[in-house]
This record gives C-alpha cells, sequence and structure tokens, in this order.
C-alpha cells in the first residue's frame, strides 16, 4: 500500500499542502522528509511519538528520514499553542536537553540505517544578523505572518519580537534542507501547520515556484472521554524510563478505553491491517478480555523500552494481579511507585493495626481491626487475620519497604522514612 494511502487509513492525516502531488511523488521515488522537535525539557512525551512513528512508517516505506533536533530554534521556543510569551532556556540548559533528546531518537531509529539525525543550530548560529534580514526577512511580509493562527491567538496578550521571528527560523530549516539533502516534505502535529506552509513559501520564493516541497500535519490527539491524551494523575506519559517506568508506561496503554483502542492501535503500532481488524472484533465481542488494550501495551512498550522491559512489566503486572508480591524485587517496585499510593512508616516494628493507622491507610483503629480481622489486608503478599500481628521493615524489600494490599486491588507502597 503505498504511503499516503496507509497513513489515510491510520486516520494520522490532518491537513495537506498538495495531496495528489505527494502521492504521486512518493509513488513514483524514494523520498527525504522531516520532522523536528525543540529541546524544550530533557525527554519527549508519547505526544512526540506519534509524528516520530510516522517517520518511522516512511521509513518502512523506503523513503528517508530526517530528525531534526532544534538546537537553534530550542534556544527561542515555538510560540505554538501558548498563550503566553516562554521564559528563554540558558544555553547549557538547552545544550543538556539536545542531548538527552538525541540518544532518546538514537534509542528510537538507531539500529537502523537511512536515518540522519540534523541539529539546526549548525546552520541559524551561522547567519549574521545582516544576512538574516537581507536573505530571509526581506521574503517574509508581515501581514502574513501576523495572519498566521499562532501569532493571531497571541495580539491580544502581545508577542515579543523574538517568538514573532521563530516561523522564520523554522522556514529557513526546511529551505536549508531542500537544498542540502532534496528534504521535500515537512510533517508535524496539527500546531506546526503554520510553519510549514510559510517554509513552503520560502521554498518558493527562493527556489522557483515549481519547486516541489510538500507538509502534512497530524490531528491532535482525542480522546473518547473528552480528557486529554497522554496524561495520567501523575502528569504526563514520559519516554525516559527515568521519568514514567516501563511498568507505568505498560499499564497507561492497558488502561485505555475501549472506544479508544483501535485508534490507538493504528497510530501507535506497526500491526497490518488484518491484524488491527482482528482485534477490533474482539473488543466488540468479548471486550472484558482486553486483548486489544493488551496487545496495544505489549507493542508500544517493546518500541519504545525493548524486550527485556517488557518482559519485566507484564512480570510485575502478573504479580500484581495474583497478589504474590513477595516475588517483587526492589528494582521492581522502585517501577512501582508511581502507580501506587505511597505512605510513609518508621523503620522499627509497629502492631499492624497502629502501622495501617499512623500510615493513613486505614481512617481509625477500629475499622483497621475489622478489616485485619476480615482478611481484607495483605501485607507484602501474605494475609493478615490477627490485629496482634507485629509489622518489621527489616524483614523485607532490603528493609525499606512494605506492601500493603486493602481489599482486592488497592495497594499502597509503604516506604520506610
Ligand atoms: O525546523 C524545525 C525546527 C523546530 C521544530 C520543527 C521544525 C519544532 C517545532 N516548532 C515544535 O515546537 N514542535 C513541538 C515540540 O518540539 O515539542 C511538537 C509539536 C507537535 C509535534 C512534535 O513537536 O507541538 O505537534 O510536531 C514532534
Amino acid at each position: 500500500m503505498n504511503i499516503i494511502d496507509e497513513l489515510t487509513w491510520r486516520g494520522a492525516i490532518n491537513q495537506e499542502t498538495d495531496a495528489e502531488g505527494l502521492k504521486k511523488l512518493t509513488e513514483e521515488k524514494s523520498i527525504s522528509l522531516y520532522c523536528g522537535v525543540d529541546p524544550t525539557g530533557d525527554s519527549m512525551h508519547i505526544g512526540h511519538l506519534i509524528p516520530f512513528m510516522m517517520m518511522k512508517r516512511f521509513q518502512l516505506a523506503g523513503h528517508h528520514p530526517y530528525i531534526l533536533i532544534g538546537g537553534g530554534t530550542g534556544t527561542i521556543g515555538d510560540p505554538s499553542g501558548r498563550k503566553s510569551e516562554r521564559t528563554l532556556q540558558t544555553m547549557q540548559q538547552v545544550q543538556k536537553n539536545v542531548d538527552a533528546l538525541s540518544a532518546q531518537m538514537k534509542k528510537l531509529f538507531g539500529k537502523d540505517a537511512n536515518v540522519t539525525m540534523v541539529n539546526n543550530y549548525d546552520w541559524l548560529s551561522k547567519i549574521s544578523l545582516l544576512d538574516f534580514l537581507r536573505d530571509y526577512g526581506k521574503n517574509f511580509n508581515v501581514n502574513t505572518m501576523l495572519a498566521k493562527d499562532i501569532v493571531a491567538s497571541r495580539l491580544d496578550v502581545g508577542i515579543s519580537f523574538t517568538e514573532f521571528t521563530y516561523q522564520i527560523l523554522q522556514s529557513v530549516d526546511f529551505l536549508t534542507l531542500y537544498r542540502n539533502y532534496d528534504v521535500q516534505l515537512q510533517i508535524g502535529g496539527a500546531d506546526q501547520w503554520g510553519n510549514i506552509t510559510s517554509g513552503i513559501d520560502l521554498i518558493h520564493k527562493l527556489e522557483g515556484a515549481d519547486a516541489q516541497a510538500y507538509g502534512l500535519t497530524i490531528p491532535l490527539m482525542l480522546k473518547a472521554d473528552g480528557t486529554k491524551f497522554g496524561k495520567t494523575a501523575g502528569g504526563a506519559v514520559w519516554l525516559d524510563p527515568e521519568k514514567t517506568s516501563p511498568y507505568e508506561f505498560y499499564q497507561f496503554w492497558l488502561n485505555q478505553d475501549d472506544r479508544d483502542v483501535v485508534k490507538y492501535l493504528k497510530y501507535f503500532t506497526f500491526l497490518s491491517q488484518a491484524e488491527i481488524a482482528e482485534l477490533e472484533e474482539k473488543v466488540e465481542k468479548d471486550p472484558g478480555k482486553r486483548e486489544a488494550q493488551r496487545r496495544l501495551a505489549e507493542e508500544v512498550t517493546r518500541f519504545v523500552h525493548g524486550q527485556a522491559a517488557l518482559d519485566t512489566a507484564e512480570r510485575i503486572s502478573q504479580v500484581l494481579f495474583s497478589g504474590d508480591v513477595s516475588k517483587l524485587s526492589v528494582s521492581d517496585i522502585h517501577q512501582l511507585a508511581g502507580n501506587m499510593k505511597t505512605v510513609e512508616i518508621p523503620a522499627a516494628a509497629q502492631n499492624i493495626v497502629e502501622m495501617l493507622v499512623s500510615a493513613k491507610i486505614e481512617p481509625s483503629k477500629r475499622q483497621a481491626r475489622e478489616d485485619v480481622t476480615n482478611g481484607a489486608i495483605t501485607i507484602n503478599g501474605t494475609r493478615m487475620t490477627d490485629t496482634a500481628e507485629e509489622i518489621d521493615p527489616a524483614a523485607h524489600f532490603e528493609g525499606k519497604y512494605v506492601i500493603v494490599r486493602k481489599g482486592k486491588k488497592k495497594y499502597f507502597l509503604a516506604e520506610v522514612k
């Protein structure tokens, strides 16, 4: 299937500058394309994953992706989608983030040949002020720039000259990549439309009206329940395993709504149309089994974190499901920390009822006694029924952690403080 037809089937196309032209071009030859990301933080999140998975799909279809890390543009900051001016990052911070994002990109794309990483600091930092104004600025009409959504939506609160100029920098990137590497397509999220089209205008002005440069954006991801995609109670879902553990990452996908799961399979996996149709049927016929969610969680966790991390995430999930938490290792417990309510306990041994109340797992001693007597409390996987039981953290998990389960599903991680 042609790559554009495939993206259409996946529901991954929002806007295209010339749908027919691009389809024809990708059918005729192997093209080079690019997508940029700014180093505004030290990790990407799953929102970034969408365009970069699209890049990977182009790659699998025989095209050549250029991944641009915005070491230059990141010193300014894209005003797209923001209601107020950004605080400038220090140059050191930008560099640190460039290194972190480059390492993440290498993990996602690195093993494959036919991918090139570029940093726009390499050319943007070399343009002098006068060259900037004469070679580029002269080709931008302020009226057109003001009319772009990004700028228009900021006019009431104001926008600095610096952020106003951002679209010129991103346009210079497209032009540079077009000239030096024959990059003919830029992709990005829906918020990037204005920046992408101004790059194409610049290419047409300087390289001739018949220069073949295209733009494609991906729709904003929406959830059936109207809440924001990619956010959990703990914040964004990061690709950095130190920020979101592979177990939390796996659980995030596993917990997706039946109404969203097929859409996510299309966006976030490389499964074929037939495989996804089969999973879709399972969502309809036997939603309780959550096979589609499990497959989604497996595929995305493997793609981002690798097979070993997926195995661990599945093992931890299984252990928590069975309740036999004594099988967990301390490193497993670290992975869990973000998904469990963490409470504090003293290092010394304590009576179970007192411990449950002082750690605020139970509201009162009466309730704590009742739950223990009824067998609703397990400590490190063992059911406790004796209210006289002593809980000694020294006996478990490096003397630091006690895992308390209340009822069937509620887990607490009690940490010695
Ligand atoms: O030449 C370019 C220089 C910088 C950029 C793109 C091309 C980055 C772009 N301006 C931007 O701000 N991107 C966002 C980012 O860096 O976090 C997000 C977009 C999102 C998607 C994602 O990057 O908001 O829609 O494109 C990859």
